[in-house]
């Protein structure tokens, strides 16, 4: 396929942009002819991962299914792309392990909660504030930022395609896609 296969895995908190970035990232690859698939809550809690909430255990069970199915797709030759919170550093590690240090990037999208609870998209920040969603990340349930992340993506005022463009450089610099 003339790519080598791995998960870019984006993590941070929810309204960082993971979603938005991931997209528009795998456009790019796309774009050069690259087979990628992209992974996230759309395809992933409504089913595979239905029977599962956002405590503690219920989202450590997410991501250890998300990265048993991810090691599936790059066994298959593909560039993965997920965009889960992702919150647990044990978890992100999991998959780090699973995969192999190669085929496992780590991508920080740092977007400062502020910023995030600005945004508030869907209206859960107001929501969790509000205490009507319980354990939500950043108001009452943990994000472990990532140490040593391949890449650290400060996100705030720049549009998304810039940024996604920014992500895809360093990514690109790195030789990791
Ligand atoms: C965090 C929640 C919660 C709680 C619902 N905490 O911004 P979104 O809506 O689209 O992305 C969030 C998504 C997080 O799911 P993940 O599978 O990425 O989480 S984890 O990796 O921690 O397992 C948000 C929505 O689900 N959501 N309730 N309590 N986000």
């Amino acid at each position: 396929l003339g790519q080598t296969p791995r998960v870019v895995w984006l993590t941070g908190l929810s309204g960082s942009g993971k979603s938005t970035l991931a997209n528009l990232l795998e456009k790019k690859l796309h774009d050069e002819g690259k087979h990628t698939y992209l992974l996230d809550g759309d395809n992933i809690r409504h089913g595979l991962c239905g029977d599962l909430g956002f405590s503690d255990t219920d989202r450590v069970e997410n991501i250890r299914r998300i990265s048993e199915v991810a090691k599936l797709f790059v066994d298959s030759g593909v560039i993965v792309l997920t965009a889960f919170i992702s919150p647990f550093k044990a978890d992100r590690s999991f998959c780090r392990n699973l995969l192999g240090e190669n085929e496992f990037v780590e991508v920080f999208v740092d977007t400062p909660l502020e910023v995030c609870e600005q945004r508030d998209p869907k209206g859960l920040y107001k929501k969790a504030r509000n205490g009507d969603i319980k354990d939500f990340t950043g108001i009452d349930s943990a994000y472990e930022a990532p140490v040593n992340p391949e890449i650290h993506l400060e996100y705030r005022d720049e549009s998304a395609e810039d940024t996604a463009e920014r992500l895809y450089h360093l990514l690109a610099e790195k030789g990791l896609v």
